[in-house]
């Protein structure tokens, strides 16, 4: 008896939308900027101060490891804790300029899981109000409800690539991972979905295209749509079949053709 699915697991940034390079990297320049601050993240910086999750942790690296010259005039966390505020409020701000785009088929795919009935939560790093800023600006006011549970930012321990954020929601909404199927970007994502055992298709972007997803079950460029398809860039070709873009239909064969984590 094939174990029917039951709940979509979504990532949000670099998965919903492509929010890491124009979107979380701006709004940490300008809270820089208005604390009058010299740090700058570039493009090619910001791509390495992702290895860490979590946008006060990232910061904490950032100065360990890029500019250990700097001396706090304050407590530490202190400090960066209010960076992180102006940081988030920049970045909502972005977003509610329309700025951001959700990504090709997540509205189509969203849409689809809602119509039909499939249960769908999130698990994410980043915080609470970049994800209801994200999700009003892209789907309108009421797509929060639309996610049993919003898993995300602080409201677990450890963030990703431990698996705290994806256990948190699956408890929240009551399921065991061979019942969900978890929608990464990169490979602190995925290294968090597969420790919480759930099978996990990717979507890469510019900053993890040549990330590890060997434990995924389907990497692609994007979800595309029917007039857009997707490339598979690994995965059983048998099973893609000849669809053109991620659906129900798709996300159901990958999880009955596939063994839980
Ligand atoms: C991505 C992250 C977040 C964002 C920045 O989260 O690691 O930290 O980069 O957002 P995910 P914050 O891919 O899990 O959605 O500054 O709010 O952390
Ligand atoms: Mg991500």
């Amino acid at each position: 008896m094939q174990k029917t699915l039951q709940a979509l697991l979504f990532d949000v940034d670099g998965t919903l939308a492509d929010t890491e390079r124009d979107g979380h990297r701006v709004a940490f320049n300008l809270a820089f900027e208005e604390a009058g601050l010299d740090w700058n993240w570039s493009v090619e910086l910001y791509g390495k101060l992702l290895a860490v999750t979590g946008g006060k942790e990232r910061m904490k690296y950032y100065l360990e490891h890029f500019n250990t010259h700097f001396i706090c005039p304050t407590d530490i966390n202190d400090f960066i804790a209010e960076l992180h505020r102006s940081k988030t409020a920049h970045y909502t701000a972005l977003l509610a300029e329309g700025r951001i785009p959700l990504r090709p088929g997540v509205e189509r795919l969203l849409r689809e899981a809602r119509e039909k009935g499939m249960r769908m939560g999130i698990a994410t790093t980043t915080t609470p109000a970049n994800v209801q800023a994200l999700l009003s600006q892209t789907l309108g006011p009421d797509s929060e409800s639309w996610f049993e549970v919003i898993a995300a930012g602080d409201v677990v321990p450890a963030k990703k690539p431990a698996a705290d954020i994806y256990l948190w929601a699956m408890d929240k909404m009551d399921l065991k991972a061979e019942q969900c199927m978890a929608f990464e970007d990169s490979e602190n994502g995925i290294k968090s979905s597969v420790a919480a055992n759930l099978r996990t298709v990717i979507t890469v972007n510019d900053y993890t295209r040549e990330h590890d997803f060997s434990s995924a079950i389907l990497v692609l460029d994007n979800m595309g749509e029917p007039e857009r398809p997707f490339t598979v860039l690994q995965g059983d070709q048998d099973i893609v079949d000849h669809a053109a873009c991620l659906d129900l239909d798709l996300i159901q064969r990958l999880a009955n053709s596939s063994s839980p984590v």
